[in-house]
């Protein structure tokens, strides 16, 4: 093994004791869709190996900063999980799951450690590990945050900046900052939390100073009992950002009952507002509650209303709504720059008509919504599997990317260059109107969370949206229609029987005579529906999803696929 890295008789004596946890319960522990997720005993082994998984990476990318969140976002109290940040305050980059999952995975530390390094060490080819290395940590409320934290630090060596509890995003977006920061500032200082608020809310605040007209809504937030509560009172310790809305009201604030029957994972996935909002009377004038709920780390933001305000029926707007309404706003803000072509630049204009705007959406987005993106708004698309780490890597294609997962997780990506481009298109224009046009899409782009999606600052990119649009909130549910779906799963003894096509998560590799039954069946049985299965990456199940004009039939077709998952041999 390398000399750069041991493994001291402490840590392999922690570990033997700690392992026995996994030993105990075999099965293989994969770091999946949104990281290591697991009970919180499970996740103690897990963490500490993590500890000593990103140290060594750590090294290789110092003075660059590595982050670490702790977080099971929307699920029980009793699970914990851990996200791991890459230099670009983005998910870690595939190539490390392989020789992560073995670390984890393989019982003898000594042996897997040396293995770890070995693969480390290829990947990095001539580059050598620093001495030192840093890593941001957060967490969320769950009581067994603080001691998978202690666990991860044990025998890491690299310097933790801990920012205790934080959004997720938030903490994504603080390694973006810091590295940013250091490329043009070798001794830049570790940032504060406030850097983040600030850009969000100075985004809002500019958005409602040049366009708000009235206020039309009862605001209500559900923190989803997680820390979102903190987060969202840190925003609303700025007074001009409740100048806008009428009294907020925030609820679901108790961590002890975190995800308990609220949340976006609840009013998303069973269509139903939560007792707090039913019990909250529609006032007798013209507003409506208009209702934000957030996840338990606050990284998803999903919106609802009544449909009838005398009537307990939700609607609900999910990610692909949002990403249908932050594509046309994008529009919108584009066409007023065109509009003022005499006062701009020219080369720089025709610059920027030929830079590439476009959604991604996943196997489980509507059509409808496929349909509104190519025909109405004229962007581009791009399919990406399940999970905001593969949207992300097709949302960068674009120069401008809108990318959601469907449970309400994600932003606006752009590229540098694009902004670059505004920035010379802004200070050679020749009118202010036409600065002002410019500058008000470098700030609807600018001070939003463009590295990875946070709740809050989508409730505020959302009212801001709905302001410079000129539409309500009722307008968002009317921008297209959906076709019948329905998205259902199947319990699975291990979620690896099943192994999605890693290029497109909709075909099957095993079982391939699963697969190729289902293909036949649908073109057979049900002509123009739209049904496949693929494993969760989160749970022991087979997720079903079916669409199709009819739902009816679009509800035999999911018995049929349920039928087929619970019949084949190979499932069992
Ligand atoms: P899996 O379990 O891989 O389908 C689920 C969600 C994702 C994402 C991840 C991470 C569905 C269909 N899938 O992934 O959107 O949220 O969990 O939490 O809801
Ligand atoms: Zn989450």
């Amino acid at each position: 093994m390398s000399k750069s890295f041991t493994l001291c008789e402490e840590a392999i004596t922690i570990d033997k004791k700690l392992y026995a946890i996994l030993k105990a319960n075999p099965k293989y522990y994969g770091y999946g869709t949104a990281g290591f997720r697991f009970k919180n005993e499970l996740m103690e082994p897990i963490s500490f190996r993590v500890g000593l998984f990103m140290d060594i990476l750590a090294k290789y990318f110092f003075p660059e900063a590595l982050g670490i969140v702790i977080t099971a976002s929307h699920n029980p109290k009793g699970d914990n999980g851990i996200k791991l940040v890459n230099h670009e305050g983005e998910m870690l980059e595939a190539c490390f799951e392989g020789p992560l999952n073995k670390f984890i995975n393989t019982e003898d530390i000594s042996e897997a450690y040396a293995e770890l390094v070995t693969s480390i060490e290829e990947h990095f080819k001539d580059k050598k590990p620093q001495d030192k290395g840093l890593i941001f940590i957060a967490k969320d409320t769950r009581e067994s945050g603080p001691v998978l934290f202690d666990l991860i630090k044990k025998k890491a060596t690299s310097e933790i900046v801990d920012y205790g509890l934080l959004a997720t995003p938030i903490l994504f977006y603080l390694v973006y900052h810091y590295n940013e920061e250091l490329k043009k500032d070798p001794n830049a200082s570790k940032p504060s939390t406030d850097v983040y608020f600030d850009k969000i809310s100075k985004g809002y605040v500019y958005n409602m100073e040049r366009f708000f007209k009235q206020k039309k809504f009862n605001l209500m937030v559900d923190c989803s009992n997680g820390v979102g509560s903190l987060m969202l009172d840190k925003f609303l310790e700025n007074e001009k950002l409740k100048k806008y809305f009428n009294p907020i009201a925030i609820y679901n604030k108790d961590h002890s009952k975190l995800n308990e029957a609220c949340g976006a994972e609840y009013v998303h996935k069973g269509n139903k507002a939560t007792e707090e909002f039913l019990a909250t009377p529609e006032t007798d004038d013209e507003f409506k509650n208009f209702c934000f709920v957030l996840d338990g780390d606050a990284d998803r933001c999903v919106v609802f209303e009544r449909i009838d305000k005398t009537k307990p029926e939700i609607r609900v707007a999910d990610g692909t709504i949002l990403t249908a309404l932050y594509g046309r706003t994008l529009c919108f803000l584009l066409e007023k720059i065109y509009a003022l072509s005499g006062d701009l630049d020219s080369s720089l204009l025709e610059e920027l008509k030929k830079k590439e705007l476009g959604v991604v959406y996943g196997g489980y987005t509507n059509q409808g919504f496929v349909n509104y993106a190519t025909n109405t708004l004229k962007v581009g698309g791009k399919f990406s599997n399940t999970g905001i780490k593969n949207a992300h890597v097709k949302a960068k294609e674009f120069d401008v990317g809108v990318m959601f997962e469907p449970n309400g997780h994600g932003s606006i990506i752009f590229r540098r260059s694009y902004m670059n481009l505004l920035e010379s298109l802004h200070s050679s224009a020749k009118t202010e109107e036409a600065k002002t046009a410019v500058y008000d899409l470098q700030n609807y782009l600018e001070n939003q969370n463009y590295i990875n999606g946070d709740a809050i600052g989508n409730v505020l990119l959302v009212l801001s949206s709905l302001e410079i649009l000129s539409i309500t909130q009722a307008d968002m549910y009317t921008m297209y229609e959906n076709n019948p779906s329905i998205t259902s799963k199947v319990p699975l003894r291990d979620r690896n029987l099943m192994k999605a096509d890693p290029e497109d998560e909709r075909r099957l590799i095993q079982p391939k005579s699963f697969f190729d039954a289902v293909t036949e069946m649908l073109q057979k049985e049900f002509p123009g529906y739209i049904g496949f299965v693929r494993p969760s990456g989160t749970e022991d199940i087979a997720r079903v999803y079916v669409e199709g004009k009819d739902f009816e039939t679009c509800q035999k077709l999911e018995a049929r696929l349920k039928q087929m998952i619970t019949d084949h041999p190979e499932l069992k």
